[in-house]
């Protein structure tokens, strides 16, 4: 129960609503524990019916894609956008393929990437979109052949000024590449409205490794902030082997972390005295996973099949960072995490801790980061591949990587001065939320009712 009834009539007509989206209802519940807070101090929020209309996606496209695989048959998948806020900029937010695709999580998505999106400063609103697509098993012409059916639609609802996806799980450079020549076959038009793109066809450097690594240079901030340490021989464990994972890994690992525990969505690995990082970067790149290989390499490597043994270590931890996706730790995961000594938690998928292990995570002492705020860094030069591609020029490497590092300290200082200000400066949900919302809130006022 909010202390705000504004806020708990608001939550009742959600669920009655949309009683089967349990991921956007989480959300909506999560972002809700901090307006309660915020509403506090300024109830004449409550007048704008600000809150009313922003858990609303603005717009949700839902399409058929039929194509044709190897065998020449054809199968039909379902293809979505959701256009979720565009107060502050045009839509901006991945693709998602993956099997367990449908609009409760990618309205929960969106409803995420607003925020966060908002928090990195440039002027991109939110959206998401993807397909119940399983590109696991696919041979590359039929991943050719699903891109460009999916365009064929969706290239009705993008453009650079409107709606600018890229990619997400299951989604790579191959699949933004195949997409951005149908759209550019469709529309006769080189405009960049999709980011993540290829280096030589309008791609930023180091769009690739930006998540990851602006999730180590927000934690970096938090270690320095609230305990003036740095990754330097902390014991890391992170989750996932997709870009975010191991980019992760590989920068933690470069500024001193001795990774100890890794997983795929086969099985995980865990050392105590630390696992060879060049190893599984290279495994990973090539096969999306590393646990089985790495053991067959390292019998002595501790190896399980079930990949919540990460969180039931046994060993001392410093730090986790989840990466690979939503709903990885319950309650019962965090309550071992904190018997294994951890004291900080990162998010680097969207929402991979489930509400009561975030609430548990604020009541023990863990400083917890939400994925809004510590993975916002893909997004973010996401938003300078755009600009590069409406000023037609390219920055180097090291410029961008510069300019993401400026991105995430100040996306963590936003958060942690506002936690300070509701008198809760480890609470950086609450941070992330309250700032994130803010400055699309002072836009639809000034918007007005549309
Ligand atoms: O969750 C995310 O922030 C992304 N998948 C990246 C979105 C983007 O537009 O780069």
């Amino acid at each position: 129960m909010y202390k705000s009834e504004y806020l708990n009539c608001l939550l009742e007509k959600v669920k009655k609503q949309y009683q089967n989206e349990i991921e956007f209802i989480q959300a909506v519940e999560e972002f809700f524990d901090s307006m309660d807070i915020l509403l506090e101090k300024h109830p004449e929020i409550v007048d704008t019916q600000v809150i009313d209309r922003i858990i609303y996606p603005e717009r949700v496209f839902e399409f058929r894609i039929p194509w044709v695989n190897d065998q020449n048959k054809i199968e039909v998948n379902t293809g979505y956008r959701v256009q979720f806020n565009s107060a502050i900029g045009p839509y901006k937010g991945g693709m998602r393929f993956d099997k367990s695709v449908n609009l409760s999580i990618l309205k929960f998505l969106g409803f995420e990437q607003t925020f966060k999106n908002s928090l990195t400063g440039l002027p991109m609103g939110g959206g998401k979109g993807g397909a119940d697509f399983d590109p696991i098993g696919k041979s590359d012409g039929e991943i050719m052949r699903f891109c460009q059916a999916f365009m064929s639609e969706l290239y009705h609802f993008i453009g650079p000024d409107m709606d600018v996806p890229a990619g997400d799980l299951g989604f790579g450079a191959r699949e933004v590449g195949y997409m951005y020549g149908m759209l550019k076959k469709l529309t006769h038009l080189h405009q960049g409205s999709f980011t993540g793109k290829g280096i030589s066809f309008g791609g930023s450097l180091g769009r690739t490794e930006a998540t990851g690594y602006g999730v180590c240079y927000f934690a970096e901030e938090m270690l320095k902030t609230y305990l003036n340490t740095s990754f330097k021989d902390k014991k890391v464990i992170i989750s996932g082997c997709g870009k975010v994972a191991r980019y992760a890994i590989k920068k933690a690992w470069s500024l001193g972390a001795k990774i100890i525990g890794v997983s795929d969505r086969y099985g995980c690995i865990i050392d105590e005295n630390g696992l060879d990082v060049d190893y599984i970067f290279n495994i990973s790149a090539n096969t999306g996973c590393c646990s089985k290989e790495y053991h067959e390499k390292y019998p002595t490597a501790f190896y399980s099949t079930n990949v919540k043994d990460l969180w039931n270590t046994k060993h001392q931890v410093d730090i986790i960072m989840p990466c690979a996706t939503q709903g990885e730790i319950n309650l019962e995961d965090a309550k071992s995490i904190k018997e294994n000594g951890c004291f900080m938690l990162v998010e680097g998928a969207n929402m991979p801790v489930d509400l009561p292990a975030i609430r548990y995570f604020n009541e023990s002492g863990i400083i917890f980061a939400p994925g809004k705020a510590a993975n916002a860094g893909g997004v973010a030069v996401s938003g300078l591949e755009m600009s590069q591609n409406a000023m037609h020029l390219s920055w180097t490497f090291e410029e961008v990587d510069e300019k993401l590092q400026g991105i995430m300290k100040d996306i963590f200082k936003k958060c942690y001065e506002i936690s300070k200000e509701y008198n809760q400066p480890k609470n950086l949900a609450m941070g992330a939320n309250i700032a994130g919302f803010l400055k699309v809130f002072d836009a639809m006022k000034q918007e007005g009712v549309i």
